[in-house]
């Protein structure tokens, strides 16, 4: 659909932003087609996303400066608010999702993976927030997810200097988990993707849950939520099915998502 495709392998669902001629920058138009794939996925049969940007220049180059060029204040304001509000839907989507970031990831780029559960990059990625080089502020979240996956120090460094940094350094720092050939990427993405499906996929879900709602709160109330996750699988099938097959030996032959 429009600038946003989807396709379908078994459980794993791969989005592809596909404006190339940009560099898949984020205009009003691909964040609403994003928005719309997203709410199309089938929560029932869909274990993990990968997110990705077509062809193999630029995962996302950022939101979209002639765009934001001109709006008022009150604008911007809307205008971050759909990009947060997609952003927000891809973080709390009940399934993982891996972007697979095979190109420039910059401004909004950054800030989309980051609202990924999980980030591997092609070996020509580049991250950055270079917000400030233009006058604004990271609007789509890049001020606190930044923190929060690679610390406070090296965000600020990285906002405040506008200063890119590249696929190794990005591992480096712990904003990437792998760096890999352009062509192996996606191979890769699918891979860790179709390991996540394999697991029961209730469990992933309370796991996700789990490590984000847990995040925003203090240790004493996170423990709890966790509790409750934790006992909520014992009213499953495929807690049963996994414990009963590890006591007999054998394996599950698929979890069934009950
Ligand atoms: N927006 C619009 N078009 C873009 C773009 C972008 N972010 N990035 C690239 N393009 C377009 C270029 O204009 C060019 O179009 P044509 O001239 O061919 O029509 C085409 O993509 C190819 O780009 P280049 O010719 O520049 O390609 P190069 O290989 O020479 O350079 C580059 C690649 C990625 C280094 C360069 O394009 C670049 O610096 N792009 C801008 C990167 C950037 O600054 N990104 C951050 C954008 S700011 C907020 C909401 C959101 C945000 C902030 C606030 N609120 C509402 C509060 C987020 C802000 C951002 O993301």
């Amino acid at each position: 659909m429009g600038f946003v495709d989807y396709e379908q392998d078994g459980f794993v669902g791969l989005i592809t932003i596909n404006r190339p001629k940009a560099l898949n920058a984020l205009n009003s138009e691909v964040l609403k087609d994003l928005e719309a794939v997203i709410d199309a996925v089938d929560l029932d049969t869909t274990r993990a996303l990968i997110l990705t940007g077509a062809g193999s220049k630029s995962f996302v180059a950022g939101a979209d400066i002639g765009e934001m060029s001109t709006l008022t204040k009150e604008e911007g304001e809307a205008f971050g608010k759909i990009g947060n509000d997609v952003f927000r839907k891809i973080e709390t989507l009940p399934i993982p999702v891996i972007a697979a970031v095979n190109g420039f990831a910059l401004g909004g780029g950054c800030e989309i993976s980051m609202s990924c559960d999980i980030r591997i990059c092609s070996d020509n990625a580049m991250f950055g927030q270079p917000e400030v080089g233009l006058g604004i502020t990271p609007g789509f979240g890049g001020t606190q997810r930044l923190a929060r996956i690679v610390g406070v120090g090296k965000a600020k460094e990285m906002i405040y200097t506008a200063f890119n940094i590249k696929a190794d350094e990005a591992y480096r720092i712990g904003l990437v988990n792998a760096v890999y050939p352009q062509d192996e990427l996606l191979p890769a993405a699918k891979k860790m993707a179709a390991k996540i499906a394999k697991n029961a996929p209730i469990a992933v879900r309370a796991c996700k849950k789990a490590i984000n709602d847990g995040l925003d709160v203090g240790m004493d109330e996170a423990i709890v939520i966790e509790e409750k996750l934790f006992g909520s699988c014992f009213e499953t099938e495929d807690q049963v099915a996994g414990m009963t097959a590890f006591l007999n030996k054998t394996k599950v032959d698929g979890f069934k998502n009950k």
